[in-house]
């Protein structure tokens, strides 16, 4: 009985690690100044899933990533993005976070 526990509980932490470190990397076209990198940057902070927001101009990425436990909806930043006025050209999950992919972009520029 006490191995079946541990296990859950090992089962538990395993998926909040994995929830957490999941971050929804947008391609988004249409973002030509800062003006529209902070208009999208604060519409995803708006949603209450939202732990972190990078927006890279250059690369026309939205990364989002999300608090431990909570799922933001692909559905629901697609729509958010078009109704800014952008529009989004892919969307998938990554392990990267945030820091990871500001990283990256900054590793390309130079
Ligand atoms: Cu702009």
């Amino acid at each position: 009985m006490k191995t079946i526990k541990t296990i859950a509980v090992s089962f538990a932490a395993f998926a909040a690690i994995a929830a957490h470190a999941e971050t929804v990397k947008i391609k988004v076209d249409g973002m030509v100044c800062a003006f529209c990198a902070g208009a999208i940057e604060k519409k995803m902070k708006a949603n209450k899933e939202t732990a972190e927001v990078f927006v890279s101009l250059e690369n026309k990425i939205v990364a989002v990533a999300q608090k431990p436990g909570q799922k933001l909806d692909d559905a629901k930043l697609k729509a958010q993005i078009a109704d800014a006025g952008y529009e989004v050209k892919g969307i998938e999950r990554v392990s990267a976070t945030i820091k990871d992919i500001r990283e990256e972009v900054k590793a390309k520029k130079s």
